[in-house]
């Protein structure tokens, strides 16, 4: 869009706004959106326009056109200069959040004096929100997270909630009639741990109806809308793009828009050196300007000669040599997933029973589990039989669902500061798995640290590195240790490294996994899960450990339960 249009656009928002927050006339109000609306749309640039063409705009006649000249000659206008003089300053900007309208804004002024978002922040922290009639602890809660994002510009959403919202606006899309397509595409699609903005693409028989299904979501605030493109803000405080496009250019949009750019720098590289021109908008031959491909992006990698790496690997990290060549690697899929080999239940600090977890994990096709409790803690405070009471629970849970899913037991436990392990010998042989973890001593020195890992690491029960570095996205620093050191020590003990599904610690992480898998180490994906609604993260480990290139060979939770055992065994 041409910057003088977003810049007539934006006034006529705030005018908008202004006149909304102060209770003008509601007809005016939208009207005035109308036009802001009519300019983002437009293609041309408005400065560009006669008068005649001004006035054709939908929406716009004298008045309006003059006040669109106003703006391109001063860079303000009169009517807007008055309308600010009679809101307070930072009671828009307190509109900007999610879940404060004009009234809200206006009542939390009147009653607690809150005029911009410092003291809006500052009234939340106080706890002074839920005293304001109408407005409660809930909302309170909201706008401290719509806060917190809009004030860290770049922060980076967390790829569960990312995913949550995308598929939940997926569904939305799906359900119309005007839609035939829709998919999320950029980071998310990728497979990052954390994600700047999401992109969603669309096609279908009425580009205009899917624009406002989407932009008259409930409970979005709308940051910019056209034809083609629209942007939203939700109340998590993501931004969302939207795009429409055309059939046959939603596998070359799906390909753009997913990046990664530098992938996709690569790809045209290539597409050019063949002749041809690649963009959102298709596969072109430059010698006649023919589309040769863009309904699918299989059609597009394939005319360039290329497999299609997965979304998870497009990241320019040598795939694309490999797709030249054909030798994509085969990266694991939830779908050969077979178990997972770490929970937790009430014996420790997970909040569900055995039975429960194991009819969970079930429901989600998984053939075994591993409980594996935080028996150092436990047997402390309990007697030593509590570890015969749990086995004899999960041997019932077995009888129960015969071999439709076996419970495993197992332990994680703790690796103390010097390495050592917090559970005597007698307790990890008589489990079936020993996951060991640190928890806590992350600062130790490099050197310390390593000395650590690599001492737990040589303990002949330990079959898992439990979420290795510990890192806690946007809390914690992963310990540092060195890699290398580690994966070796684990190489030769047959230790697994640990992918853990939660999306705060997606540890170990892509480029750790890659290195660890040039030391022959075998992996294991696993939940982590403390409650049943746990269990079903495994794809955000499974889509980390694409992004690490693992295949289901090297991932021993892809493996029946029998041979399972035998790796558990080290036989
Ligand atoms: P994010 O949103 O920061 O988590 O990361 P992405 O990868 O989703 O990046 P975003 O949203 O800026 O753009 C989505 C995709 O669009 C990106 O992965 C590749 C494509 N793209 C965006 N800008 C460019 C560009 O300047 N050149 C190329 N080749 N592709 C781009
Ligand atoms: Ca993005
Ligand atoms: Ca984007
Ligand atoms: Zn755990």
């Amino acid at each position: 869009m041409p910057r003088a249009n977003d810049e007539v656009a934006e006034a006529f928002d705030e005018l908008a706004d202004l006149l909304q927050i102060a209770g003008g006339d509601h007809y005016r109000i939208v009207a005035y959106r109308r036009v802001a609306e009519e300019i983002r749309a437009l293609a041309r640039d408005i400065s560009a326009l006669d008068d005649t063409e001004l006035a054709a705009l939908r929406g716009v006649g004298k008045a309006t056109a003059s006040k669109i000249r106003e703006v391109l000659s001063s860079g303000t206008m009169a009517k807007l200069q008055e309308a600010r003089a009679a809101v307070p300053p930072g009671i828009r900007e307190m509109t900007a959040l999610a879940g404060v309208g004009p009234k809200t804004a206006l009542l939390l002024h009147s009653e607690l004096g809150v005029s911009n978002l410092e003291e809006l922040d500052r009234a939340i922290k106080e706890q002074k929100l839920r005293t304001v009639k109408g407005v409660g602890p809930k909302t309170e809660k909201n706008l401290a997270g719509a806060l917190r994002r809009l004030k860290g510009r770049d922060a980076r959403v967390p790829i569960d909630v990312a995913l949550g919202v995308a598929e939940s606006l997926l569904e939305k899309l799906h359900r119309s009639d005007a839609v035939s397509d829709a998919a999320y595409c950029g980071s998310l699609r990728r497979g990052k741990e954390t994600v700047g903005d999401l992109d969603l693409l669309a096609t279908g028989p009425d580009p205009a109806a899917i624009m406002n299904l989407f932009t008259g979501l409930p409970g979005v605030s709308v940051a910019a809308s056209g034809s083609t493109k629209s942007s939203i803000r939700t109340k998590e405080g993501l931004q969302v793009d939207l795009r429409v496009v055309a059939p046959e250019e939603f596998g070359a949009a799906l390909q753009y828009f997913s990046g990664s750019k530098e992938h996709n720098v690569r790809v045209r590289e290539i597409a050019v050196k063949q002749g041809y021109k690649l963009s959102e908008y298709g596969l072109f031959r430059v010698s006649d300007n023919a589309r040769v491909a863009g309904a699918t992006e299989e059609e597009i990698y394939s005319t360039l000669g290329l497999q299609t790496p997965p979304p998870t690997m497009r990241e320019n990290r040598g795939e694309i040599e490999l797709a030249m060549r054909g030798d994509l690697p085969q990266v694991v899929r939830l779908s050969d997933i077979q178990g997972d080999l770490h929970s937790h239940t009430r014996y420790s600090d997970g909040s569900a029973t055995v039975r429960e977890m194991a009819v969970t994990a079930m429901g989600l096709g998984r053939r075994y589990l591993a409980v594996t409790d935080h028996l150092d803690a436990w047997v402390k405070s309990h007697s030593p039989e509590t570890i015969l009471q749990q086995a004899q629970e999960i041997a019932a849970v077995n009888e129960e669902f015969g071999d439709r899913i076996t419970v495993l037991q197992g332990v994680e436990v703790d690796i103390g500061p010097d390495g050592t392990l917090a559970l005597p010998d007698a307790i990890l042989d008589v489990v079936d798995l020993v996951i060991a973890s640190i928890h806590r001593r992350f600062g130790l020195d490099t050197e310390a640290q390593t000395r650590r890992v690599v001492r737990a690491m040589s303990h002949p029960k330990v079959n898992i590195f439990g979420h290795p570095t510990g890192r806690w996205l946007g809390s914690r620093e992963p310990a540092e240790f060195d890699l290398e050191a580690v994966f070796e020590a684990a190489a030769a003990n047959g230790v697994a490294m640990e992918v853990n599904s939660n999306p705060a610690r997606l540890d170990l992480k892509d480029d750790h996994l890659r290195l660890a898998k040039q030391y022959g180490l075998r992996f294991a994906v696993n939940t982590d899960s403390h409650n049943p609604g746990h269990l079903s993260r495994m794809r955000l480990g499974v889509g980390m450990a694409q992004r690490g290139w693992l295949t289901a060979a090297e991932v021993i939770n892809t493996l029946p339960v029998d041979r399972l055992r035998d790796v558990l065994a080290k036989k």
